[in-house]
């Protein structure tokens, strides 16, 4: 019997917006009753969590006085120190109040961008006085619903503005802080701004210090606009952009359902669990999700250890697929090259050109041969489904 017990290598960490969630949805108020900061991270401590991380808000409430604030920090930081749970990100709520209801960064209002220039600059203070050396930056109210009411460049503009506004306070404050931009495509405003991770990769190419910036992909963001959600963590990584991860579950095509890790679509989470630790990303693996309305705090327990244990079982199957003989001679099958090509590959030069124009195919003998992939699949199928020793 294999060891589901997370441990601080796993590094998982949730928000305490996450555990924290009442249950509140457009429908229906809380379920759940408030929880203090430090009664969630004694709450993470017992599940086996390694991190917790917060918006501005979740730790101080908007309208703390200075000494209240004082006291809620003293608390955390003692709850901190007890169950040892580190705060490797920080984020800012630039969603919430009112004043941010036609965006922050992108808002039409001048007042409106300087204070939540003003705010997150606050926030970044408090998340590095908690030690983060990650900072999320989740445009929920960056966008519209009516595109009579903003110009789409002049957003992209605006943010492009306040990144490197923000940058250069980090640089300035002499701060070990990376930021994590995280896409969205809708809600909670019609549409978002760089709605895909994609986007956010292009956008990041056109900042003053791309180098301080990366992503932060969250499964149910992508596979609301329905797409492969592993392929776009991929790019990141490959771009040497994948700074941070946001992991849950979504039914594609419904409202935003932050679902329990791997509770949906076990294949694509195992792709995803199987990718991050193939290619030892060493970041947190955050859990961006929230338990059922249904539950009260034992079942947000359950939800919390089941996010974790369920990463854990794939992180297993992962191991068993790369150590499986059938896969892999298949794998060795399909991939098999017998070199003549390599003369063409690499950089372009005129010969190359040449001579592979010169090169005949049998295009049809090529294109005949059966691939085995249903083989394959279903090989990956008999592993999820543990029939596979
Ligand atoms: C959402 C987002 C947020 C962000 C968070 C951190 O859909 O509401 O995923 O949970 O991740 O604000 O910036
Ligand atoms: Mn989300
Ligand atoms: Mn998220």
């Amino acid at each position: 019997m294999s060891d589901y017990t997370p441990k601080p290598q796993n590094k998982f960490t949730f928000g305490l917006w996450t555990v924290g969630n009442r249950g509140v949805d457009p429908f229906g108020s809380a379920v759940r009753e408030h929880k203090s900061p430090a009664e969630l991270v004694r709450l993470l401590g017992e599940v086996g969590a390694y991190g917790v991380n917060f918006h501005d808000n979740d730790l101080i409430p908007i309208d703390a006085t200075p000494s209240e604030a004082e006291a809620i920090k003293r608390e955390f930081r003692k709850a901190l120190s007890d169950t040892g749970l580190v705060v490797p990100m920080a984020t800012t709520n630039l969603f919430s109040d009112p004043v941010f209801k036609d965006g922050a960064f992108t808002s039409n209002d001048s007042k409106v961008r300087a204070y939540a220039l003003q705010k997150t600059m606050n926030a970044i203070d408090l998340g590095v006085e908690f030690g983060a050396k990650t900072y999320v930056f989740w445009g929920g109210r960056e966008g519209t619903e009516t595109d009579s009411s903003k110009s789409a460049v002049k957003s992209i503009e605006r943010s492009r503005e306040a990144m490197n506004f923000l940058c250069e306070y980090v640089i300035d404050k002499k701060y070990d802080l990376k930021f994590a931009l995280e896409a969205k495509p809708n809600e909670p405003r019609g549409d978002i701004y760089n709605p895909t991770t994609g986007h956010m990769l292009a956008f990041i190419a056109t900042l003053d210090h791309p180098e301080m910036v990366g992503v932060n992909p969250e499964v149910a963001h992508e596979h609301m606009a329905g797409i492969n959600f592993m392929h776009g963590v991929a790019q990141a990584w490959e771009a040497g952009k994948l700074f941070h991860i946001d992991l849950n579950d979504q039914y594609p095509g419904r409202y935003d359902q932050d679902l329990r890790f791997g509770s949906r679509d076990i294949k694509a989470a195992f792709y995803l669990v199987k990718f991050l630790e193939d290619v030892k990303y060493d970041g947190s693996r955050h859990f961006d999700a929230h338990s059922y309305r249904t539950e009260d705090y034992e079942g947000v327990k359950d939800f919390a250890r089941g996010c974790m244990r369920t990463y854990m079982i794939l992180k297993e199957k992962a191991g068993q697929f790369n150590a499986d003989q059938e896969v892999q001679s298949l794998l060795a099958e399909i991939n098999a090259d017998d070199g003549s090509m390599n003369q063409y590959f690499g950089k372009y030069d005129a010969k190359k050109a040449s001579g592979l124009k010169e090169q005949s195919f049998d295009r049809v003998a090529l294109g005949k041969r059966g691939l085995r992939y249903e083989r394959l699949d279903q090989l990956t199928i008999d592993i999820l489904l543990g029939i596979r020793k």
